[in-house]
């Protein structure tokens, strides 16, 4: 594996990156899609027709919002934290609704984006002035460690528009896990799941014709040319799309349609592809019931009731320990 020099401190990214393109098969992760161009391009995504998973999670959220506030407040005062919050436009629903219930709750985004939160805390408090809102920077256990140690409330955590599909099982298993550590008998986790359902959609959904999908896959090119200056040619690069209907597995890949070379010239490293030679860059995990109650159990959380859209294409699933 070609190393950068030994002097050089590496942050995260750059170390991942050096790892993951000098790896065989190559591989970058998802998390690095989104600066301020992939934020933007997702934004786009969730607009798009095609990418059922938003408007399906939208439905949900609307179509069940009265069950699902009255589920929220009927043990008393609560925190809602939810993690990776974006532009909150499905959480709006909720939070509309819960006011009109009448009930005693904060509002506590959590998001890694300064941006994000400014953004989003601007426009919830002028849509919904009568929400208290107290945003966290940071990541998602840092926060939910320090809203523990702070208070004791009630907490209801929502992780909505099947992020958890980015993880692989065992990352699914853990992070579920680490949140279960975090919660007390009353609390509640609100996770949003994508289904495993006709195979052509969900390829529909992750290869649009429009290629958005495949400029937002792109710029995870784009950042490493930027942060570490280097020499990607994106037309040299396909977006590519596979999704395996037996294991409910969507896997996003960049191949390289020639042999080339890139030079990434902050690490002084140089990297070798083969005509046809893969990046795998995100995988977007499919459930059913039955896997969802695997996850559940192998973290030591039981599923207490699900919603689920007219076209059962997506659910959501109340968690509690
Ligand atoms: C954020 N995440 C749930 C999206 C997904 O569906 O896996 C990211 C995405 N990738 C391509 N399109 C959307």
């Amino acid at each position: 594996m070609q190393q950068p020099p030994k002097t050089i401190k590496l942050t995260d990214f750059e170390q991942e990156v050096c790892e993951g393109l000098n790896d065989f098969p190559k591989h970058l992760s998802s998390k690095y899609f989104y600066d301020e161009i992939g934020d933007v391009l997702f934004q786009k995504i969730m607009a798009m027709p095609t990418y059922y998973l938003t408007q399906s999670e939208y439905d949900i959220l609307n179509n069940h919002k009265k069950e699902i506030a009255a589920m929220f407040k009927s043990n008393g005062d609560f925190d809602l934290i939810e993690l990776g919050a974006g532009d909150g436009k499905k959480t709006k629903v909720l939070l509309q609704e819960l006011c009109e219930q009448n009930c005693e709750f904060t509002y506590i985004p959590i998001d890694i984006s300064k941006n994000s939160l400014k953004k989003l805390t601007a426009s919830v408090t002028s849509e919904l002035p009568k929400v208290k809102i107290d945003g966290f920077q940071g990541t998602y256990f840092e926060a939910l460690k320090e809203l523990d140690s702070r208070n004791h409330k009630r907490k209801v955590i929502l992780f909505l528009g099947s992020n958890i599909g980015n993880l692989k099982h065992d990352q699914a298993i853990h992070f579920l896990s680490e949140i279960r550590q975090l919660m007390q008998p009353n609390d509640i986790l609100f996770i949003g799941v994508d289904q495993k359902k006709n195979p052509q959609s969900i390829l529909d959904a992750y290869n649009d014709k429009e290629g958005i999908t495949s400029q937002f896959n792109k710029n995870i090119l784009n950042r490493i040319n930027k942060e570490l200056q280097a020499d990607f040619d994106l037309n040299k690069f396909m977006h590519w799309e596979n999704y395996d209907p037996e294991n409910g597995t969507a896997k996003s890949y960049l191949v390289s349609k020639v042999e080339q070379k890139v030079f990434l010239r902050k690490l002084d490293v140089s990297i070798h592809f083969k005509a046809w030679e893969t990046i795998h860059t995100e995988i977007s995990q499919k459930y059913d019931d039955d896997m969802v109650n695997w996850l559940g159990k192998e973290a030591g959380l039981k599923i207490q009731e699900s919603f689920q859209n007219h076209s059962k294409a997506f659910k959501d699933y109340v968690f509690t320990i």
